[in-house]
């Protein structure tokens, strides 16, 4: 039996967020870059015989040297491990590229060569085929050129690249369900499964150019979100990143345990069987809420509403994107960064992001009998909406009904409250 732990896009030393203070940055900044511990301590624990780095392992801009020190001293703590790394598009292999800069212990090979590198561990019955970055950007499909050469070895394909599956995805989730596959772990926002892309300058993977590896395992990285699928006979993992690095990236962070049964493909051809487990292993979760505020009338109560959230350890331990909703008293004016101020002591790290609306009585403004200049300029803006409704126009109506708020809030307080997010 084969043991294989597979991981990508730890990132480290990569900049946090500029909405963190100074120390929660060098907090996280330093959790980021010892997930590279956690990992070679699940490789001891599991007694893995190869260690799969899919790229991005630190950032070419920004990593200390001596972080690429550390972790040539935790590979060299593994020596029985073979580990094995393909340069990203945030660590290529250029000429000034820290993974030139050190000696790697023995056990250790980084795909630093322009094309296909090879190593063959006859005495495990595997093969390892990486393609490492040796620029920012990639246009081509690279993994179209690979046809693997060793049908009677467990293949791998080690390469970081951007998966444009599009709809094909559910295709190929289809053909794995029928097979006794896997399908996708989770999803993301901007992934391919929701939205579909005809290129990237991030090596763009198309489903058949992985099936026409004929590898028995491609690892990859690049996208952040855990994903575990089949394209025919190839088992298709991309781990995400170890810990969550943006908002964006909620759920489980960690990296796959592959186990291959048997110890080579057998004579008539027939594949080894790999099993796939997502161990998670982030340190902290992203975690985004909405409290709807509707109805409250105080600041101490909107306060202990947010406070309310999760468990205390789950405050104290996370980070957290907090949505206030609803409706509100058009009279509670609440100062929301002296609230983020009071409650931030209970949260690793909280961000309050306004979405509520003053709770003005429009019916009163739209009767026609009422010709102030607050009724006339709400039953106006009411007319633009219905205008924009009809036409269909989602993005007109939303504008024109904001429109109402500010312009009452303009009118009734002489200044304009902004209680929506800029991004929205
Ligand atoms: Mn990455």
């Amino acid at each position: 039996m084969l043991k294989i732990v597979h991981a990508a896009d730890l990132h480290a030393g990569r900049p946090s967020s500029r909405e963190l203070d100074k120390e929660k940055a060098s907090i996280r900044r330093r959790e980021v870059e010892t997930s590279l511990h956690t990992i070679i301590d699940l490789v001891k624990q599991e007694e893995a015989n190869i260690l799969l780095i899919a790229g991005d392992l630190f950032e070419h801009l920004y990593t200390r040297p001596s972080w690429v020190k550390e972790a040539a001293l935790l590979f060299a703590s593994i020596p029985k491990t073979r580990v094995f790394i393909s340069p990203g598009n945030h660590d290529p292999a250029l000429r000034d590229s820290l993974y030139r800069s050190i000696r790697w212990p023995e056990n250790v090979t980084v795909f630093t060569e322009s094309g296909f590198g090879e190593a063959v561990l006859e005495d495990m019955g595997v093969a390892v085929y990486g393609y490492g970055w040796t620029g920012f950007s990639e246009r081509e499909r690279v993994v179209r050129r690979f046809r693997c050469p060793r049908q009677d070895l467990f293949s791998i394909l080690l390469i970081h690249g951007d998966l444009l599956a599009g709809n094909e995805i559910s295709a190929g989730q289809e053909e794995a369900a029928s097979k006794g596959g896997y399908g996708v772990l989770a999803g993301k926002a901007d992934s391919p499964v929701e939205n579909p892309r005809q290129s990237s300058e991030y090596l763009p993977i198309l489903l058949e150019d992985l099936r026409e590896t004929q590898v028995d395992y491609v690892a990859l990285g690049h996208i952040h979100a855990p994903m575990d699928f089949q394209v025919g006979r190839t088992r298709v993992v991309y781990p995400g990143c170890p810990e969550p690095l943006d908002f964006g990236d909620r759920g489980q962070r960690g990296v796959y345990l592959i186990t291959v049964e048997g110890s080579s493909n057998g004579g008539g051809g027939s594949p080894r069987r790999s099993k796939a487990e997502f161990i998670p292993i982030a340190k902290r979760k992203m975690r985004v809420a909405e409290v709807d505020i509707t109805g409250l009338e105080t600041y101490e109560q909107v306060k202990k509403a947010v406070l309310s959230l999760g468990a205390q350890g789950e405050r104290a331990q996370d980070l957290w994107a907090v949505t206030l909703k609803g409706r509100i008293d058009p009279e509670l004016e609440l100062d929301l960064s002296a609230l983020e101020r009071e409650i931030s002591p209970e949260f690793f790290f909280v961000k309050l992001i306004p979405d509520y609306l003053p709770d003005y009585d429009l019916e009163a403004l739209k009767d026609p009998g009422n010709q102030s200049l607050e009724a006339r300029f709400v039953r106006h803006l009411l007319d633009m909406k219905a205008q924009a409704v009809r036409a269909g126009d989602e993005k007109g109506a939303r504008v024109a009904e904001l429109a109402i708020y500010y312009g009452l809030d303009a009118l009734r307080h002489g200044e304009v409250l902004l209680r929506r997010s800029r991004s929205d």
